[in-house]
């Protein structure tokens, strides 16, 4: 068990939403992530098929780009011990009904309003992680953030 960094994005629907916005950002904070980097944006078109390509071809692909890429939305590097899978132990399953029927205190089911409007993104494994703090947070290097800001965490 280490120290771990994620990828956490508020998407387009929660972010529309006020008080969806505010309960998110506290539920991150009331779960004891640090957040590292935070960064509100909206998405071209083509940073949605980019940051999605895995899913390229799938019956849902057009219409996640398109939703991505359709508002505001805010993004954060947290960190945590076991952040990836923490963060998406909160998020719960990809599919909003689902997740309400399955799991009914995590974000998607509180919040969600679609498979798609599913309000939250996160990093799935160590390698996602990397990947997808570089393509939100170009300038971000954990590397360093490692070894100059962290370990002011711990005094
Ligand atoms: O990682 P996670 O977001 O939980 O799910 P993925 O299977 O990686 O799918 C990414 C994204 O695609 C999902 O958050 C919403 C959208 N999507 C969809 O619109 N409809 C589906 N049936 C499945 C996924
Ligand atoms: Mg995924």
């Amino acid at each position: 068990r280490v120290l771990q960094l994620t990828l956490a994005v508020i998407k387009p629907d929660a972010v529309a939403h006020p008080l969806i916005l505010e309960a998110l950002h506290q539920k991150i904070l009331e779960n004891n992530f640090v957040i590292v980097r935070k960064k509100d944006l909206i998405w071209r078109r083509s940073d949605s098929e980019r940051f999605y390509a895995e899913h390229e071809g799938r019956f849902f692909y057009q219409r996640l780009v398109e939703f991505m890429a359709s508002g505001p939305m805010r993004a954060y590097v947290l960190a945590r011990e076991d952040a990836i899978t923490r963060w998406r132990e909160l998020m719960g399953p990809t599919k909003v009904y689902r997740a309400r029927y399955t799991s009914p205190s995590t974000i998607r089911a509180q919040y969600g309003l679609t498979d798609t409007r599913n309000t939250t993104h996160g990093s799935d494994s160590e390698e996602s992680a990397q990947r997808e703090i570089a393509f939100f947070f170009p300038e971000f290097s954990i590397d360093q953030w490692l070894e100059k800001e962290e370990p002011c965490l711990r005094v």
